[in-house]
């Protein structure tokens, strides 16, 4: 069984692998560990990662199916305020699709198509599924991704989901900075015992798209992260565009160009932008931009240096500071308190970035792991643990939940209607928990986010929960319902049982029955009681002993002393959340993706059939002028001629057929070409035999 890890990134996604040897990041078919989050969609096939980054900047252009930028619209509606703004600036179409969610339209086997963004990361998944299967020589499925620490309930489903179409099975959605925490500290061999006061870390992740900041506190063998923070919208992008609009003023003044209005323009200017900033990160001198041929064939020159590129950003630079003093007021730790900051992510090598942090904390930063590979290092590490096909050391992660999570209950005819917060702002996770409800009919859990203004999503609502079956007790009484309620090992809130507890014969008042389940205190609300209904909590299992979702170690229902006394019955919940993809609609994704990874094997193959026929031809033709010249005969300068009719051929009619007529030519060239080949390989054999037999005699 193979061990992967993957961080999803914005604009790079990087893999990491167990392998007997430890932890390593593996490089795709360009060489590269980096693979760009860029889809193509093309008449014939999909081209994924780097060969579709290049899509962008090649003159016979797909830029308008060519997709990125797409990871901030899991779980989005079309409507979505953040999705209308972003809309404007992306060369490719966005469609609202039936259910509302954010659809992405192209062009793909002369058809228009309309993808979901599930697909679309499905597709880009598939890329590094198979880069992972090329390198491990085996098949992959199970995996951990990253994602990042701020995504709500419908943005997780939605990668999750994503990953399922790909065909892998995602043992945990980890937060970006847990994966990072995690790569930290598994190997640190000084961390502080368990009596020990722990060792606190911040780890700060600046990305392309977003800024996430934690404090985990590590002690011998586990770590607990203590909170997150983050500005879910400020990342290099955001630089980058500070770039892109000072030159498009700047060559509106000085060449009258309007770039804006080419997309293509505007996609050419971001990527030598990026390069300039990148290069201002290592110069601090005026740096030139050229672009040759930009728009309307004129060359265009610009330049910048460091000073200036930051007072453009300032306020971006300015947003760096919020996240980083949240954390500390969460923890209530002091600057004093925190052992090491350590930096991850491609634009905390902005040195601006690095000077600010440095200075909020008034000491130096480390840079002790890899910023490009540090995520998914700790995504390999966390599948790892998860794996049972692989001995890793034993090392509990506790993560934390971001937004304070409320239930709100109500059933057709009771006036029973009420509300909890059933977890709390950096409450541990994944954890369980039990409510008990007293109830004679199905009822219905509404699940949302407690302070809609501090989520960075416009829609609190998490979903609804309905329990079903509900009954009266024989002699009319409510009947007691215990369910669970959990947020899972992927960040994911669930009600992930429910039933119905009978009343035994003699059973006093149902109120004290409860006491005998263990009790875990928390927050001081182990006996809350809100309108006839009671809160129970208690620890389910070691966070990182869990399996995958759907995992049948279930402790909700009962796990009590008294449980032998109680008939219970399992209930029936119907789950409907917000923005999820219809089930049915997902294995239809399955399959369709299925499909388009055999039609890009069959693209791949016919491809590979016409290569073959072109380097064949080349090679003999070579030959023919060289070592096979001395074979001519009357034969072979036919097959001379039929060479340069095959070329001519493969620049015209040739250039777009079936795999079959590749290989039938293949074999044509052949029948001429093997026998003068023959010849030779018998010429040359013959004086080498001859030279063997003399040494033998
Ligand atoms: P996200 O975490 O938001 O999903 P990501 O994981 O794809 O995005 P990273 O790969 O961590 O992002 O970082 C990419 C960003 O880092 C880009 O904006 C890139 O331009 C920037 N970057 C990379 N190297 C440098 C550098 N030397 N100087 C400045 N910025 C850099
Ligand atoms: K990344
Ligand atoms: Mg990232």
């Amino acid at each position: 069984m193979s061990v992967v890890g993957i961080d999803v990134g914005y604009q790079n996604c990087h893999i990491a692998v167990a392998r007997s040897g430890g932890i390593e990041t593996i490089a795709n078919d360009y060489s590269d560990r980096c693979t760009p989050a860029y889809v193509s969609l093309a008449s014939k096939n999909r081209i994924i990662g780097n060969a579709a980054k290049s899509q962008v900047r090649s003159i016979i252009t797909n830029f308008k199916n060519t997709v990125h930028g797409f990871k901030k619209f899991h779980g989005r509606a079309f409507d979505d305020p953040f999705v209308q703004g972003e809309k404007p600036k992306l060369p490719y179409s966005l469609h609202k699709l039936a259910n509302g969610n954010t659809g992405i339209k192209v062009r793909y086997l002369d058809e228009d198509k309309v993808f979901t963004v599930e697909q679309i990361t499905a597709m880009l998944l598939t890329k590094l599924k198979e880069t992972s299967e090329a390198a491990l020589k085996k098949p992959v499925v199970d995996c951990v991704l990253s994602v990042p620490s701020f995504f709500t309930d419908a943005e997780r489903r939605s990668v999750f989901d994503a990953s399922q179409i790909a065909g892998l099975n995602c043992l945990r959605l980890i937060n970006d900075t847990t994966a990072v925490a995690l790569a930290y500290g598994i190997y640190k061999q000084d961390l502080p015992s368990a009596e020990e006061k722990p060792r606190n870390v911040v780890f700060v992740d600046l990305g392309h798209s977003s800024y996430q900041v934690s404090i985990t506190a590590f002690n011998k063998g586990k770590l607990k992260v203590l909170a997150t923070a983050f500005d879910p919208y400020l990342g290099g992008r955001n630089f980058d565009e500070v770039l892109v609009d000072y030159f498009c003023e700047d060559f509106k003044g000085r060449y009258k160009l309007n770039v804006k209005e080419n997309p293509r323009a505007v996609l050419r200017l971001h990527q030598e932008c990026e390069k300039l900033k990148k290069l201002m990160s290592a110069n601090s001198s005026d740096l030139p931009l050229n672009i040759e041929c930009f728009m309307n064939d004129i060359d265009v020159t610009g330049k910048m240096n460091r000073i200036q590129f930051e007072e453009f950003c300032a306020h971006y630079l300015a947003r760096l500071e919020a996240p980083l003093k949240s954390v500390l007021e969460q923890t209530k730790l002091s600057r004093d308190d925190i052992y090491a900051v350590e930096l991850v992510g491609g634009a905390t090598r902005t040195p601006s970035v690095k000077e600010r942090i440095i200075k909020f904390f008034g000491k130096e930063i480390s840079t002790t792991l890899n910023a490009d590979e540090a995520v998914a290092r700790g995504c390999a590490l966390q599948c790892a643990i998860l794996s049972p096909a692989f001995k890793v050391r034993e090392f509990c992660i506790t993560d934390v939940v971001p937004f304070p999570i409320t239930l709100r209950w109500k059933s057709p005819t009771d006036d029973g209607i009420g509300e909890c917060e059933v977890f709390s702002k950096n409450h541990a996770a994944p954890f369980s928990k039990v409510i008990t409800f007293h109830k004679k009919e199905p009822f219905d859990l509404e699940a949302f986010y407690s302070t809609p203004k501090d989520l960075p999503y416009p829609d609190p609502r998490i979903g609804c929960f309905s329990v079903q079956n509900v009954v009266p007790q024989a002699d009319g009484d409510s009947s007691k319902v215990k369910v669970k309620v959990r947020v899972n090992v992927h960040g994911i809130f669930t009600v992930s049982g429910a039933s119905l507890i009978e009343k035994q014969k003699g059973e006093a008042g149902e109120e004290g029955q409860m006491d005998t389940e263990p009790l875990v205190q928390n927050e001081g609300r182990a006996e809350d009681q809100v309108r006839g209904f009671r809160l129970k909590w208690f620890l389910a299992g070691l966070p990182v002993q869990e399996g995958p979702p759907g995992d049948k170690q279930d402790p909700a229902a009962g796990g009590s002393r008294s449980r032998s006394k109680v008939k219970s019955i399992d209930l029936p919940i119907a789950t409907n959340t917000i923005r999820q993809v219809n089930r049915d609609v997902l294995n239809d994704f399955v399959d369709y993706e299925r499909r388009m990874i055999g039609q890009d094997k069959l693209e791949k193959e016919r491809n590979d059939a016409k290569n073959a026929v072109e380097e064949y031809l080349y090679d003999l033709r070579n030959k023919l002028c060289g070592v096979y010249e001395k074979y001519i005969t009357e034969e072979s300068s036919r097959l001379s001629l039929m060479l340069e009719d095959t070329e001519n051929w493969l620049y015209e009619e040739g250039e777009d057929q079936p795999k079959q007529i590749y290989v039938d030519k293949l074999d044509e060239l052949k029948r001429f070409g093997q026998p003068i080949e023959d010849k030779h390989r018998e010429n040359e054999d013959r004086p080498r035999a001859f030279e063997e037999l003399g040494k033998k005699l």
